[in-house]
């Protein structure tokens, strides 16, 4: 890409401005991902939602750069997620979908991960959250008695305290450093997704077991904390999470990691488990918006922001650390529980009146909020129109931290580094988009095309979302009537040019 053309300090110099503990050496910025799940595109008050408050979301925008036009790669968490932290299009490789809770590695140890090249320069590194990318070496084999054989260490990661999968499903316990944390010898793990455990109540047998929340659809099979879930457990006493204090584990880890590594440059991928299902916030954030449980889930992820900046302020990291925050997929209303999350939206639109949501092939599954901040470095306050993906944040930060990466390494991630920090506002050229039944889209900053795959028009299963599947060629002009009119027989060069692109970037 151009750099050359930058009226401003480039990112490598600007680091050079600063110096490490000796008062000489450069020293390289502490970067924290907040990657939220399935937050959409206006759920927080910086982009505009209704009857909750993100006051600490709105904190970091104030301070750093608000992205209107930033994309997650896929619609749904796992290839969200492996793109991210791998910089290559997860539609390439096989077994990236929605993974089960004993799904095996996704990230494979011969890969080299955002989280290798953090550490390779030096930085000490971490995920704590949802996962949801697979762990131990094989799928449906993991022993949950024992430390498993291939775990975050294995890619790059120092420090990991994660949810194997999503809250919604089985194991329900947190796994630290590939083993489970706070394990119960009384009550050893059994994991099946295959068949139920004798003698275990069945949200679909046992409605009586569901005292906390009731499924809407799917969601029937283990009952753990008054919760149904996917997937067959059994065990796990002490060791079970109660989902009323998953904020809380989650945010404590995140700022523990931090104390111990304060002296060190660090990466903390903090990735919260809300605003998923099962919605269910600690009682303080009960009432918090008007929209009962989704909203009090988005005021208990913003009350995670402000722990973790109110933590950096005190201890005077606040300079040095580059905050990215986003989400991994648009969002969903009802995603299988009974929250009264549709009843109580009250003119709150989840998407920001994009079309479609998380699932979707329209612009509701993939953008996404996206904010950068990093005091002194990045322009305050600034809105950025560029088209940016989250797919290009690899090499992006790589360049910031002078990284070198191996041959082969992020093959589809790109250097926009001057366009994320906001001392740009040079768009990438276009970015893919990745639908729930693998539909892709190319976006360019003033188009979209849709491939024709074909599909249901609404998801089948339950959440009341359009999916943008079509068996014929989409074309969409973005600043016109957007996603509303299928202009492809208008523009047919547009089209061509567009499927052309697309069709080259999945020969690559
Ligand atoms: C779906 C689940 C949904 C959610 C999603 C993954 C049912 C009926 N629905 O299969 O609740 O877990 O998978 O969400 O089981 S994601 O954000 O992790 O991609
Ligand atoms: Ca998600």
């Amino acid at each position: 890409m151009k750099k050359g053309l930058l009226p401003f300090l480039t990112p490598i110099l600007c680091i050079q401005t600063m110096s490490g503990a000796d008062g000489k050496t450069p020293q390289k910025p502490n970067v924290i991902f907040i990657y939220a799940d399935d937050i959409g595109y206006g759920d927080l008050g910086c982009y505009g939602a209704k009857n909750v408050e993100t006051p600490n979301v709105d904190r970091l925008a104030a301070a750093g750069v608000q992205f209107k036009n930033a994309h997650a790669t896929a619609a749904t968490s796992t290839p969200s997620r492996y793109s991210l932290l791998t910089g290559e299009y997860a539609w390439r490789v096989p077994g990236t979908d929605v993974a089960a809770g004993d799904a095996g590695m996704i990230v494979r140890p011969e890969q080299y991960t955002l989280a290798d090249m953090f550490k390779n320069e030096g930085y000490r590194t971490a995920a704590v959250g949802k996962w949801h990318l697979g762990l131990g070496s094989e799928t449906g084999k993991q022993d949950w008695n024992a430390p498993l054989p291939m775990a975050l260490g294995d890619i790059g990661f120092d420090y990991s305290y994660i949810m194997a999968a999503t809250a919604d499903r089985v194991p329900c316990v947190f796994i630290e450093n590939g083993r489970v944390a706070n394990y119960d010898p009384e009550h050893p793990i059994y994991v099946s997704y295959n068949k139920p455990f004798a003698g275990e109540p069945l949200g679909r047998s046992n409605p009586e077991a569901l005292y906390n929340l009731k499924h809407s659809h799917g969601h029937d099979e283990a009952v753990v904390n008054g919760i149904g879930r996917i997937g067959y457990m059994k065990g796990g006493g002490q060791a079970l999470w109660k989902d009323e204090n998953i904020a809380d584990s989650i945010t404590n880890r995140a700022l523990r990691f931090i104390d111990e590594s304060k002296e060190n440059p660090f990466f903390l991928f903090l990735a919260t488990n809300d605003i998923h299902v099962p919605r269910f916030p600690h009682e303080r954030f009960r009432g918090k918006s008007s929209m009962g449980l989704r909203g009090d889930a988005i005021a208990q992820f913003d009350w995670t922001v402000g722990q973790v900046l109110d933590y950096l302020e005190a201890n005077g990291l606040t300079e040095n650390t580059l905050i990215f925050l986003s989400s991994d997929n648009g969002p969903v209303v009802d995603d299988g529980y009974q929250d009264q999350a549709e009843e109580l939206l009250n003119g709150h639109s989840p998407t920001g009146n994009l079309r479609g949501g998380k699932y979707s092939a329209f612009e509701g599954g993939t953008r996404i909020p996206a904010l950068i901040s990093w005091p002194g470095q990045v322009p305050q306050g600034k809105v950025s129109e560029s088209l940016v993906s989250q797919i290009d944040l690899y090499r992006s930060l790589g360049s910031l931290i002078g990284a070198t990466l191996p041959k082969n390494s992020a093959p589809d991630s790109r250097d926009y580094v001057n366009t994320w920090l906001g001392l740009s506002d040079e768009s990438v050229p276009f970015v893919i988009e990745q639908a729930s039944n693998h539909t892709l889209s190319i976006r360019t900053p003033e188009w979209k095309f849709v491939e024709p795959k074909g599909g249901p028009t609404l998801v089948p299963w339950g959440p009341k979302i359009e999916t943008g599947y079509s068996t014929e060629p989409q074309l969409f002009k973005l600043s016109g009537k957007g996603e509303n009119q299928n202009v492809v027989n208008k523009y047919p060069e547009k089209a061509l040019e567009l499927q052309t692109k697309l069709h080259q970037v999945k020969q690559r």
